[in-house]
């Protein structure tokens, strides 16, 4: 199926007339065409958003809310097809998408269709001077929106979806490996009433549509996810224009089990944590470190379990792990399981990529868990983005502690124990923006999400992201 912009509420080639292929990774097939959008595409979405931000913004909170929430019922109503979707586009198995993607994406419209009508500024009064100070949280304008592939949608609504909430007008982006959900969405804004304009969906690669809409003057805002390199980048071509920025990066997050955790939740939990979406999602634990005392037993019932993950087509319900996103990923993720070994890992499970019968050219490898020695090796120090993970045993809370920070990384942390002195001090020594007790990924959406170091600038979620997507006016008035 091709692909078209989203521009001024209606489908539409793209002005390059360029175009790059769309992959299938369950098969390696090309099955579409995805518009190669250049400066001049950007330029008319910009009219088009630039044009709808004076009604938008002044639009009610309560009618903003309707149409948000609105999308949300919509894309409930469209599960199915959304679902199926996603999992031909990335390569998830269709079981995640329709369990954890689209609901997600249709959470996103409702969480933030409801939190607008309570998002509240403050006021100061200055006791003594006669004076009353306010803050009015005005949108910014016209805003950009960037996302990845590996959680297309749910990714691009969780940016899209505050931004049009707090009343700015949007050019958004998805990933040029996954567009298709992105792509469909349109038609759903337009069945809810999103007035024409107000959300701008362009496609291409990172390096001429992305760069067009973090390059474009009056694009005040870029909110981001996805590689560490690539924010670096945005930060350079924004900074100069003074552009709000809020980005989501990279992650290798420590996985730390103690001893006196409930061991068979941690074990069933570490294998999804591991493992879910072919572990490419930023916030899965790929560093594990074990307790001493259980380090053997652990090896032993992690592998079997992760050995048991029936690696198959994406949209066969059996399937524990689908295809990685792309052929040029599935390539990295296998050089850097040479590098493991390369440097002395061992390689306890996986490590190889398999063909599926009747789809032998897509891009399925098996999930894979390394021994290692030490925390200075590429593999524990590098962001993989697939299943693979490494293990390694610690005796002493300092030393998990010194592991788990000793990286360039900070994005989300998880920590196995029923002690809670222990809970307490790994909270807050940890140098992640997230940290999970005796859990993993479980979502609330009204918390700040985000990281710390190389893993980004800036919080996502709940009013932080209102705040990001708003510009406070402080108003002084003497009485
Ligand atoms: O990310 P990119 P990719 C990490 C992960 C992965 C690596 C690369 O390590 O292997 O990033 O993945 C757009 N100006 N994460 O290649 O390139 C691009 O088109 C403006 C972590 O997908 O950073 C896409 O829409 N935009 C992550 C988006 O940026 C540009 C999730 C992300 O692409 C651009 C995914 C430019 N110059 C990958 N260059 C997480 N933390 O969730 C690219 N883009």
């Amino acid at each position: 199926m091709n692909i078209q912009n989203y521009i001024n509420g209606v489908y539409r080639l793209p002005l390059s007339n360029d175009y790059i292929d769309n992959y299938n990774p369950a098969n390696g097939i090309v099955y579409g065409k995805t518009p190669n959008s250049n400066t001049e595409d950007v330029a008319i979405a910009f009219e088009a958003a630039n044009s709808a931000f004076k009604s938008w913004s002044k639009t009610t909170l309560e009618e903003r809310s309707r149409i948000l929430i609105k999308i949300s019922e919509l894309l409930e109503a469209n599960l199915e097809r959304f679902a199926k979707a996603e999992s031909i586009d990335n390569g998830k198995p269709l079981s995640l998408a329709t369990s954890i993607d689209i609901p997600r994406a249709a959470s996103n419209f409702r969480f933030f269709g409801n939190a607008i009508t309570q998002f509240a500024s403050e006021s100061h009064e200055s006791v003594g001077l006669n004076a009353v100070n306010f803050t009015l949280r005005q949108p910014l304008g016209v805003v950009g929106c960037i996302s990845p592939w590996n959680l297309p949608l749910y990714l691009f609504t969780w940016k899209i979806a505050p931004a049009i909430a707090a009343g700015n007008c949007v050019i958004a982006k998805p990933s040029e490996v996954t567009p298709m959900t992105a792509y469909l969405l349109g038609e759903i804004c337009t069945k809810a009433g999103l007035p024409k304009g107000v959300l701008n969906i362009v496609h291409g690669l990172g390096t001429t549509t992305g760069q067009a809409i973090v390059e474009h003057p009056n694009i005040k805002a870029i909110s981001f996810t996805g590689g560490t390199a690539t924010g670096a980048h945005i930060a350079r071509v924004a900074a100069p224009m003074f552009k709000k920025l809020s980005l989501e990066l990279g992650g290798k997050n420590p996985n730390i089990i103690f001893a006196d955790c409930d061991y068979d939740t941690m074990l069933e939990t570490t294998v999804r944590s591991s493992f879910a979406n072919q572990g490419q999602i930023c916030l899965c634990g790929s560093r594990i470190f074990v307790e001493e005392k259980i380090y053997e037993k652990f090896k032993k019932d992690f592998v079997q379990k992760v050995k048991q993950l029936k690696v198959g087509h994406p949209l066969d319900v059996s399937t524990n792990i689908g295809a990685l996103v792309s052929k040029p990923h599935l390539e990295k993720v296998a050089s850097y399981i040479k590098i493991a070994e390369d440097e002395g890992g061992r390689i306890l499970c996986g490590g190889i990529e398999v063909t599926v019968k009747g789809f032998e050219n897509g891009y399925y490898l098996q999930p894979t868990v390394i021994e290692v020695q030490n925390n200075s090796c590429s593999i524990n120090q590098e962001e993989v983005f697939g299943p693979v993970v490494t293990i390694m045993p610690f005796t002493t809370d300092k030393e998990a502690l010194r592991l788990a920070n000793d990286i360039k990384y900070g994005l989300s942390a998880t920590l196995w124990t029923n002690n809670l002195n222990r809970t307490m001090q790994f909270s807050q020594t940890l140098q992640t923006g997230i940290v999970w007790v005796n859990t993993w990924m479980l979502r609330d959406l009204r918390t700040p999400f985000g990281g710390a170091k190389e893993s980004g600038v800036g919080r996502e979620g709940g009013f932080e992201a209102l705040r990001f997507f708003t510009e406070p006016k402080n108003i002084c008035i003497k009485y």
